[in-house]
């Protein structure tokens, strides 16, 4: 395949949440730049938000005088377990409620508080939109801002300066349709390619082991680029756990919050205050917290399905006693999570009749919900102390490399508001990267891009020699597929690093033996084989996968503590250990070497 090569200013990857509000920024600050957004899937359906959502889960509502910046630094920081990046929470929150109006203005429609006449409230952060085409709206706003946005194609690699491998200069992937190689150089990238899915084992199996609650698509993309050129990553071993309903993991937060149903274990006992004592044995201070820390309430429904309580449900026909309020309860998965309404139907469960029960995910790695895993990060120069900012908001530690969203660690709590926010930060900052130097104009050698071209391939290439050994059936001895790959991932870290087989507990040892048996699966992507493109996205998916899944595992056999208890245990140090681990942890990988470094980061506080 002979590369295509695109030359833009801004390049951005993902046109996901983070993606759009990058583009859309980025030509607000840069009439005259060439924004290219480059995409794997189409920006119209694309991302976590693809089949919409129900709620905008990020709103302050400062205009109204319902809540401060500062209080929702607060919030996260509280639910975060103390360890989030206050400048870039502050930073987020101050805009987020102008972008959430955008989303308005362009048509989205919002569900409107009959007293106020204001946005009706799911929550204190939380307000209820009609929104199964929220990410079309967004889209649109993003393809009439971009110059050009290339669909269908699956970003493989980075790629870096010839002279400064700190320097990026743009990225390089494949048309999923056409197979044709697309390389494409920048004066600033904005990498805004999501979270991970399937990197722990799923609950569902067989035919429905596509179903997970973050979106399948999610292939840790965000991560690998950057882990793969050498960026600096935080929090890595803060996965998240959510509750969910049982098996189409239907979302909590409009039937705890808006509807006030109540949750309880197999006997109607609630259960979520009765483990207060031995929480606060365990993790201190956050047992009184208000709200409730996110993981602590995992912890309490683990506790009580430990104690043989299960199952835990969710009283739905206590509550949906109204055509309003069934009409939420249903819009809710109807907007969002249509499966679980399927699993309603499948199973004979009327909610307004009979509980549904709840059950806690597999592990995500993300940066956008309740965790804040991703890459480390300038903020702002006007909140940031001197040791958090290097001259751009949201630029990695690679020079002109910049992210948003899913993308960016510490940062908790933006969801798909805040994430749109963050894009707009990051796609503000690189207009100014961009401007601040006019000829510095990085590019990547020939040879990088001819052996990136080949690797890219490769897949496809160990099919076409191997696939005529086989003599019967499809397993091959000199191969294997990227369902194996991702489903051996899977198992590994299900097994050795806190998946919920191991009721999300793991300690040194499990780990030491997790990370060995990745390097055997690591060896082993040299060994993927493609039948056809389809197989080929598969196949770099996994890679993005295993690199995430690697920091994830290092990451956590760094921290010795259980900081994110109903997230993750580590048997071998069952407490939250402030003196030690109020830090964060920050990695980074060096490729040529195959070497790690991990290290803690002081947490500062900037008096919230
Ligand atoms: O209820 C490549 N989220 C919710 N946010 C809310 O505001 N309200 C809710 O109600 C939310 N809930 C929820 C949410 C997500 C899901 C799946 C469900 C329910 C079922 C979270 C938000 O969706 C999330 O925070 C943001 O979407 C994050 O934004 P961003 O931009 O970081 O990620 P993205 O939107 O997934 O976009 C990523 C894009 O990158 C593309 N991509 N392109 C090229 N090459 C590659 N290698 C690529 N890899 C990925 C993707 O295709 C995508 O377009 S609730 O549960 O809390
Ligand atoms: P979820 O539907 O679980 O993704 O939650 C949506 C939003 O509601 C997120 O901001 C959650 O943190 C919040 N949320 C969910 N359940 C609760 C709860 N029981 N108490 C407080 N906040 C909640």
């Amino acid at each position: 395949m002979e590369a295509k090569v695109i030359d833009s200013d801004v390049l951005i990857l993902g046109g996901g949440m983070a993606g759009c509000g990058a583009a859309y920024e980025a030509r607000h600050w840069g009439r005259g730049l060439k924004i290219v957004l480059v995409e794997k899937a189409s920006i119209e359906r694309s991302g976590a938000v693809a089949m919409g959502l129900s709620a905008i889960n990020c709103y302050l509502g400062v205009r109204e005088g319902e809540n401060a910046p500062e209080d929702f630094v607060r919030y996260a920081r509280n639910d975060m377990m103390g360890l989030v990046r206050e400048d870039l929470e502050f930073d987020m929150a101050r805009h987020v409620d102008s972008s959430v109006r955008l989303f308005e203005s362009w048509g989205l429609p919002f569900k409107r508080d009959p007293r106020t006449g204001g946005y009706a409230r799911e929550g204190r952060w939380q307000v209820l939109i009609h929104g199964e085409s929220y990410k079309p709206i967004v889209a649109e706003a993003a393809a009439k801002s971009a110059s050009e946005v290339y669909n269908r194609i699956m970003v493989t690699h980075l790629l870096t300066d010839s002279g400064d491998p700190g320097r990026v200069a743009g990225a390089v992937g494949f048309d999923v349709r056409d197979g044709a190689c697309w390389a494409f150089r920048a004066k600033a990238v904005i990498v805004s390619a999501g979270g991970a899915s399937r990197i722990f084992r799923p609950r569902s199996v067989g035919e429905g082991a596509g179903r997970t609650w973050y979106a399948p698509w999610s292939s840790g993309s965000a991560y690998g680029l950057l882990i793969d050129a050498g960026a600096e990553m935080t929090q890595m071993e803060n996965r998240l756990v959510v509750a969910r309903f049982k098996d189409g993991y239907g979302p909590v937060g409009a039937w705890f919050l808006t509807l006030k149903a109540r949750a309880t274990n197999a006997y109607g006992e609630e259960y979520e205050l009765k483990y207060r004592d031995e929480q606060r044995k365990l993790y201190g201070r956050y047992a009184d917290a208000k709200p409730l820390p996110s993981c602590l309430r995992n912890d309490a429904m683990l506790r009580e399905i430990r104690a043989g309580n299960a199952p835990i449900y969710m009283h739905t026909e206590e509550i949906l006693d109204t055509p309003e309020k069934e009409a939420i309860g249903y819009e809710d998965f109807l907007d969002m999570t249509v499966s679980q309404t399927l699993v309603w139907a499948a199973q004979n469960i009327n909610p307004s009749k009979r509980a549904s029960e709840l059950q806690t995910s597999e592990p995500y790695v993300m940066g956008s919900h309740a965790a804040c895993a991703g890459a480390w990060a300038s903020g702002p120069q006007d909140v940031s102390p001197a040791d958090y900012f290097w001259g751009y908001n949201r630029m990695t530690t690679i020079r002109g490399l910049f992210g948003a969203g899913d993308t960016v660690g510490g940062s908790a709590h933006k969801f798909s508001s805040g994430s749109f926010t963050e894009g707009r930060l990051a796609g503000k900052a690189a207009v100014a990267f961009i401007e601040d130097h006019p000829s510095d104009r990085p590019a990547a050698s020939d040879k990088a891009l001819e052996d990136l071209r080949e690797e890219i391939y490769k897949p496809i290439e160990n099919f076409r020699l191997a696939r005529g050994l086989i003599t019967g059936g499809s397993v091959s001895p000199d191969y294997i597929d990227p369902l194996q790959g991702v489903v051996r991932l899977e198992k590994i870290m299900d097994e050795y690093a806190g998946g919920w087989g191991s009721m999300y507990t793991t300690n040194a040892t499990l780990l030491r033996r997790g990370i060995e048996l990745l390097s055997m699966l690591k060896e082993d992507l040299s060994w993927v084989a493609a039948e056809d493109l389809h197989q080929l996205q598969r196949a770099w998916e996994l890679r993005h996968r295993v690199l995430t899944a690697e920091t994830l595992l290092r990451h956590t056999l760094f921290r010795q503590e259980t900081r994110w208890p109903g997230y993750g245990y580590r048997s071998d140090f069952p407490k939250l250990d402030d003196k030690n681990w109020d830090v964060f942890v920050n990695s980074v990988y060096d490729k040529a070497s195959g070497e790690w470094k991990v290290f803690k980061k002081p947490c500062l506080r900037l008096g919230f």
